[in-house]
């Protein structure tokens, strides 16, 4: 069945510049791009992202981590994949989420590591299930920012709303 996925290129990723790695090796899902933008972390979004773990203690590092806190570049590369069974796909080149008990040859096991206060320094975020990669790909993406319609979009009129533009 088709389906969506986010992938997460988190902070680790670019600042070791593996995004050109990571993208190789999910290429092998033969899974369609569909989204794709860098995105600066804020405090708010990372929260939202996480907030099914906010109980557990390496919450705190969690969101540090996603912000960009611990490694100083508050930068992550956002993607939607689409295609066959894309959330399993992507869930398998990725890895396991303890890195060191990840596949070697994944992602997670090749390039991620765990850090001397505990949390899994794992490079990427990928949905889990159906369910998470709705909710995951409808914060992190506008409806205009994916070339498919994945779910459902209405108009609201955003004539109060302003932007800014290039002077
Ligand atoms: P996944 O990213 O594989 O879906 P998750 O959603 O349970 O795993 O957790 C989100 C992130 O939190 C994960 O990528 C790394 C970190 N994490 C999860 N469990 C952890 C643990 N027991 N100790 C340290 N960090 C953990
Ligand atoms: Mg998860």
């Amino acid at each position: 069945m088709n389906e969506a996925t986010l992938v997460i290129i988190k902070p680790d990723g670019l600042k070791k510049s593996l995004t050109g790695n990571i993208l190789t090796r999910l290429s092998e899902t033969k899974l369609k791009i569909i989204g794709s933008k860098i995105v600066k972390v804020g405090e708010e979004l990372a929260h939202k992202h996480y907030h099914h773990l906010k109980n557990q203690a390496f919450y705190p590092e969690l969101i540090k981590y996603i912000t960009g806190r611990l490694h100083g570049d508050n930068r992550v590369m956002v993607l939607v994949y689409w295609g066959t069974g894309a959330i399993s796909k992507v869930r398998m080149i990725a890895g396991a989420t303890n890195p060191e008990e990840a596949d070697p040859v994944s992602i997670r096991g090749a390039y991620g590591r765990i850090l001397t206060t505990g949390l899994y320094e794992n490079v990427v975020h990928a949905s889990s299930d159906v369910e998470e990669a709705s909710r995951e790909i409808r914060l992190w993406f506008e409806p205009e920012e994916i070339v498919y319609e994945l779910y459902p979009t209405k108009e609201v009129k955003a004539e109060q709303k302003t932007k800014r533009v290039w002077e």
